[in-house]
Order: structure tokens, then C-alpha cells, then sequence
């Protein structure tokens, strides 16, 4: 029998825990042949209730949970751990300013990340879904020097599938049938949903779809402003579909994509596509052994240019207030 992986989860009394914790438990986080030890990681006021879902997840008796610890020390919770998903977050609150916002973050991503670097396994990969995410996720891999770069990255499959979801309603195919769509840049309104080499049962989507104001006034601010249509409508903010794309992000990072498609993963930049190097910004991804790759060569155009430019400033501005702030 293989050992467990150990899989730590930050935020696992929240909503967004509470739904990924059973996914991860019946074995599609990293596959049905695959032990898992599971560390939910809490703040103490919410100990109790993670101990709660702790209950429930006995009570599901699955077959791949070899144990599970509830922790509120952060050095504990990553001592050992093979797949960091840091879900828990401070959110936005009224009155609260961005550099607030920020600050509060960075005071639960910075000792996140030393406490990973400190004791996290060698093969250790980070998956952060708290919001700001790609910030709280540079944040993190600042302060884990001796980790590669290349662990750290932030949630925007749940844009990707989003949009796979808004092309698959436009063109009638279904998602089984599409390819290849790409979220550029930024976790935020200002993302960047590109369905330029994307592809509708081979065909190129944007020349099969061939409908700029749909692209324009309709797909984009669709995708980019999905998360406040599902709290307008459920009265909280999505979360069995984030747990969902958290499943699909380390699957695929794990697993591999397939050959004919991508991913989109918000990784540390190396300068491709002119995104400045070192911000944690959304791209175009493809993964094989447990490694992921930027796609290259994709040509950009002038419409697609605009658009990843302004999501890749505000990264860029984001990374300069953590930087006055001290965080980074
Ligand atoms: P909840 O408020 O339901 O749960 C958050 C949990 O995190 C709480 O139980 C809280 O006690 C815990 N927490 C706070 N600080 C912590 C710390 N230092 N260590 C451990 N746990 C801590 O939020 P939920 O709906 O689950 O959302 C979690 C985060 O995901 C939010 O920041 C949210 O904005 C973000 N999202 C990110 C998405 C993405 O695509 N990247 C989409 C969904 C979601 O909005």
C-alpha cells in the first residue's frame, strides 16, 4: 500500500473547506488509489467547528483517510506536508481600505509561509484560494526562501472553468468538446478571460463564435464578475465551485494535463508575455510530472494586450503596496 499524502487545508471550518474537505477525503484531489492524511488547519474561535467537519468526515468512513489532525498552529499544521491548500483568508469587511485589506493578509500569509518553508516535505506544492489570492500567494512564497519559486501558486481555475462554462452556453457544445481557454493576470474584476486559442471541437473558438460585442459586453464581464452574481443569487459567495476548481488546479498540477489542452494556474512570472518577473500572475499552463510550463509562443493581440496589460499593472500595484507595507 502506498503512504498517505499529507494534505493541510487552511480555512477548513469555512464554506469553501467544507466542501473540498469530502472531495479530498473520497479520493479526487490526487486519485482513488492515493492515501491521504488530512491537517485542517483553523484560528482558535474556529477550532470547534472544524472539529465538527472533522465528525462528519469520520462519519463519510472513507477508505483513503489514513487520519486527521485539527491544528490552530501553522508550524504543526505544515510540519511534513505534501500539498498545501490555503483557503482561509480575511475577508474584505466595510470601511476597509485595499492597504487594510492587504495588511490583514499578510498577517496570516507571511507566517504561512515560514511555517511551510520551515518543515513543509520536499515536494511540497502550495495552492492558495484566500483572497487577494495571487498577492496573499506571493506573500507566502517571500517569506519561504528556500523553496522553489515554482511551488507557489494562486487559484484561477475557477475563472477557467467559468469560462469553458459561458463557452460551452454560447456555442452549444458541450465542455467535454472545448479547449484551451486561458485566464491571463489577475484573481479579480480585471482578469482576463481569452478565448482566442481556445477551441470548440477543434474549431478556433473566437473565429466559430466570431461575435465581438458577445466577447466584449457579455462573455468578459460575465467571467470576471461571476463571484458576485453567485452571491446576488445564493446569498453567499461561491463555494462547492471553488472547492471543484481547487480539486481540478492540484489534479492537474499532480496528474498532468492533457496533450491537447491547458490549464490556467496563477504562477510566479519569468517574464513571458511581458508579465513582470516574480508577480504571481494567471497564464496559460501545462503540466507533466507533477511540474508545470508557461505555454509559449501563443501570438497576442492587440485587443487580448490591452486587457492582460491592465490586470497585470494592478498585480504589479498590489506587489508595491505589500512592498511599502513591509510584507514582502
Ligand atoms: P469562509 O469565511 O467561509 O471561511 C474562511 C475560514 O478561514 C474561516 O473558517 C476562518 O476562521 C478561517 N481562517 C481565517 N484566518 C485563518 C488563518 N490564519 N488560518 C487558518 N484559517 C483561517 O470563507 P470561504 O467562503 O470558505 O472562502 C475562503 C476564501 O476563498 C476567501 O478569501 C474567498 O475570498 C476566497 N475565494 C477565492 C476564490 C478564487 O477563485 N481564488 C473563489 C472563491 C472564494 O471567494
Amino acid at each position: 500500500t502506498r503512504t498517505p499524502v499529507t494534505v493541510t487545508v487552511t480555512g477548513a471550518a469555512g464554506q469553501i473547506g467544507y466542501a473540498l474537505l469530502f472531495r479530498i477525503a473520497s479520493g479526487q484531489l490526487l486519485g482513488a488509489d492515493v492515501p491521504v492524511r488530512l491537517r485542517l488547519l483553523e484560528i482558535p474561535q474556529a477550532v470547534k467547528a472544524a472539529e465538527g467537519t472533522a465528525m462528519e468526515l469520520d462519519d463519510g468512513a472513507f477508505p483513503l483517510v489514513s487520519g486527521i489532525d485539527i491544528l490552530d498552529d501553522a508550524t504543526r499544521a505544515f510540519d511534513g506536508t505534501n500539498i498545501a491548500l490555503l483557503v482561509g483568508a480575511r475577508p474584505r469587511t466595510k470601511g476597509m481600505e485595499r492597504g487594510d485589506l492587504l495588511e490583514a493578509n499578510g498577517g496570516i500569509f507571511k507566517p504561512q509561509g515560514e511555517a511551510i518553508n520551515a518543515g513543509a516535505a520536499d515536494d511540497v506544492k502550495v495552492l492558495v484560494v484566500g483572497n487577494p489570492a495571487n498577492t496573499n500567494a506571493l506573500i507566502a512564497q517571500q517569506h519561504a526562501p528556500d523553496v522553489p519559486a515554482d511551488r507557489f501558486t494562486a487559484m484561477t481555475r475557477l475563472d477557467h472553468n467559468r469560462a469553458l462554462a459561458q463557452l460551452s452556453k454560447k456555442s452549444g457544445v458541450p465542455v467535454a468538446d472545448l479547449r484551451k481557454v486561458t485566464i491571463w493576470g489577475n484573481h479579480s474584476a480585471t482578469q482576463y478571460p481569452d478565448i482566442f486559442h481556445a477551441e470548440v471541437s477543434g474549431k478556433n473558438a473566437a473565429e466559430t463564435v466570431n461575435d465581438q460585442d458577445w466577447l466584449e459586453n457579455d462573455f468578459i464581464p460575465t467571467v470576471a464578475k461571476r463571484g458576485a452574481a453567485i452571491i446576488e443569487a445564493r446569498g453567499a459567495s461561491s463555494a462547492a465551485s471553488a472547492a471543484s476548481a481547487a480539486i481540478d488546479h492540484v489534479n492537474l498540477w499532480v496528474n498532468g494535463t492533457a496533450p491537447d489542452d491547458w490549464t490556467s494556474m496563477a504562477v510566479v512570472s519569468d517574464g513571458s508575455y511581458d508579465v513582470p518577473e516574480g508577480l504571481i500572475s494567471s497564464f496559460p499552463v501545462t503540466t507533466k510530472n507533477g511540474k508545470w510550463e508557461i505555454v509559449q509562443g501563443l501570438e497576442i493581440n492587440d485587443f487580448s494586450r490591452t486587457r492582460i496589460n491592465a490586470s497585470v499593472t494592478e498585480l504589479s500595484e498590489e506587489r508595491e503596496a505589500v512592498r511599502k507595507l513591509g510584507l514582502i
